[in-house]
């Protein structure tokens, strides 16, 4: 055997490279919590430096037994285990957890509409507390953004899932933030409103509006009155064929929502906008005449009867048929664009529809046109164009549904070259749709007047899921974060870097994004 004499210079080459090899082989570790792009920003994150693994020791423990604590642990296991390749389980914990992921709730008295949460996070323990399990769920949503984009793939990926330590204390600034959806121009079936449910609830958004009826289709089973959906849901813009929920099925989309923090709000518009429902019944006409469908764009030709008292007694119908699937406190009467609508008959129509809707013990959400009449304190108005409307409102102790269409219109094309969308209140780029306070956007109009922010989107030009996706991001979680952050911390320049890096949790998700030029992307 030959002893070959070690040359100390090539000896310490090599270790060099086993040094050098270690650091370009092993995944980068997140040690600082406060780089991390979670949108919405939270109130405050501080780091400790250290970092949190998730592995095949890791279990979600809830506290005590409660089927709801169960679920959320549930969930956030099912977001966990595909990619990590785990089998993590959901376990009742009757003391304070000492490792894994532990959610609690704090102290005894559980406070419902409280979303606030903490995450601490320690090499060991991630803990996440709230007052309430909806503040559970959006610190749910937190950790999923703690994790590397490849968490939200559906397949099992090679790589280490840690987070970094420190503390998240969070807080919405309004109570509703949200997003509507137009189902009435084109139908979308129950998959499609659930994935949009669950993208508008990764961004904490709370509330999903649907746009029930309007003059080119009725999508909402009235047992009390069928021909609406049989023969008012039967078409769309277009011509194809429409489509309508079931109330079985629109119960499903509401427990599902309801299963992810999310209330959903029905949208039965009128006087004007009711084609559909004036096709399907001769005598909601003041002539008596049955209309044709209709299956294009126009606005404002259509109208309700509101001298006949047959009117009533089919809104209250239908009100109290769509008041028993809605477990939250609203329902939308539009009341946008009557054109065809006398204002001296307009005015009395929304007071009595807003009765029949306390009377069905329900609260009224309407377009800021409802402030023409007479609001109860408690009804909402949507300040969606006219200022003017919006501080009418206010001005009767109402209060606003911030969704100006010039900022929040999903359906606004991003420049001219957008194939999709409409542009009659404005072309809408990331920054535009970004940099606006809700507070100070109407002079006269503050925070207090305002109970939150929702982005809609009008569907006569969008007909499916990729359509839905490439107009709603990426304005959607910027809207979220207006809604969710103070405006004195949230800044442009800075959004926009951690917008870019979600890019690769759109593309992990599946979405089909506007790439805005705009936007720095990470793939
Ligand atoms: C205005 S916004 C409408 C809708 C259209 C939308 C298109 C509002 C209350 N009414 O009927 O779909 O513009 O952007």
């Amino acid at each position: 055997m030959v002893n070959k004499k070690q040359n100390p210079a090539s000896a310490f080459a090599v270790l060099l490279l086993i040094v050098l090899m270690q650091f370009a082989c092993t995944p980068k570790v997140p040690s600082d919590l406060t780089k991390e792009s979670i949108i919405p920003k939270p109130v405050s994150v501080t780091a400790t430096g250290d970092y949190f693994s998730i592995d095949e020791k890791t279990a979600i423990f809830v506290q005590g037994e409660s089927p709801e604590l169960k679920n959320i642990g549930q969930f956030l296991a099912d977001r966990l285990n595909p990619a990590t390749g785990l089998a993590i389980e959901v376990k009742a914990a009757t003391a304070e957890a000492s490792t894994g992921i532990y959610l609690t709730l704090n102290g005894t008295e559980i406070k419902p509409g409280d979303e606030s949460y903490e995450i601490v996070i320690s090499k060991k323990l991630l803990k996440l507390s709230a007052n309430s399990p909806a503040g559970l769920f959006m610190g749910v949503q937190t950790i999923r953004q703690l994790l590397p984009a490849g968490i939200e793939l559906a397949s099992k990926q090679e790589g280490l899932w840690q987070i970094a330590t420190g503390t998240i204390t969070d807080a919405p600034e309004y109570s509703y933030r949200g997003s509507m959806l137009d189902v009435a121009r084109h139908f979308f079936g129950v998959a499609d409103v659930k994935r949009y449910i669950d993208l508008i609830s990764y961004y904490k958004m709370n509330t999903l509006h649907l746009h029930l009826s309007d003059d080119q289709g009725w999508r909402i089973e009235i047992k009390s009155w069928p021909n609406l959906t049989t023969h008012g849901g039967s078409t769309q813009v277009g011509g194809k064929a429409g489509g309508f929920y079931t109330q079985e099925q629109y119960s499903d989309i509401v427990k599902y929502a309801s299963d992810r923090y999310v209330t959903i709000i029905p949208e039965i518009d009128m006087p004007g906008h009711t084609n559909a429902a004036l096709a399907s019944y001769a005598e909601l006409n003041c002539d008596g005449k049955a209309r044709e469908l209709y299956t294009g764009t126009e606005v404002g030709f259509s109208t309700l009867c509101t001298k006949k008292d047959v009117t009533y007694k089919f809104i209250d119908d239908v009100v109290r048929e769509l008041a028993a699937l809605t477990p939250g406190p609203y329902i939308h009467i539009g009341g946008d664009e009557s054109h065809a609508t006398k204002k001296e008959d307009y005015i009395p129509f929304i007071e009595k529809v807003q009765d029949i809707v306390i009377a069905n013990g329900k609260l009224v959400l309407g377009w800021d046109e409802i402030s023409l009449s007479k609001l109860k304190a408690n009804s909402v108005a949507q300040y969606w164009a006219s200022a003017e409307n919006a501080k009418r409102a206010v001005a009767q102790g109402a209060k606003i549904l911030i969704s100006p269409a010039a900022k929040t219109y999903l359906d606004m094309q991003y420049d001219s070259t957008t194939k999709l969308g409409l542009h009659w209140a404005a072309y809408i780029e990331i920054d535009s749709s970004y940099i606006w306070d809700p507070a100070t956007l109407v002079p006269g109009i503050g925070k207090e007047n305002i109970v939150g922010v929702e982005a809609p989107l009008w569907s006569e030009t969008v007909t499916n899921m990729e359509e839905i996706e490439y107009m709603v991001f990426p304005r959607l979680p910027g809207i979220a974060e207006i809604a969710w952050t103070p405006a004195s911390s949230r800044n442009w320049d800075e959004y926009k870097v951690r917008l870019g890096t979600h890019g690769a949790r759109f593309t992990a998700m599946g979405i089909d994004y506007y790439p805005s030029k705009q936007i720095n992307w990470a793939k």
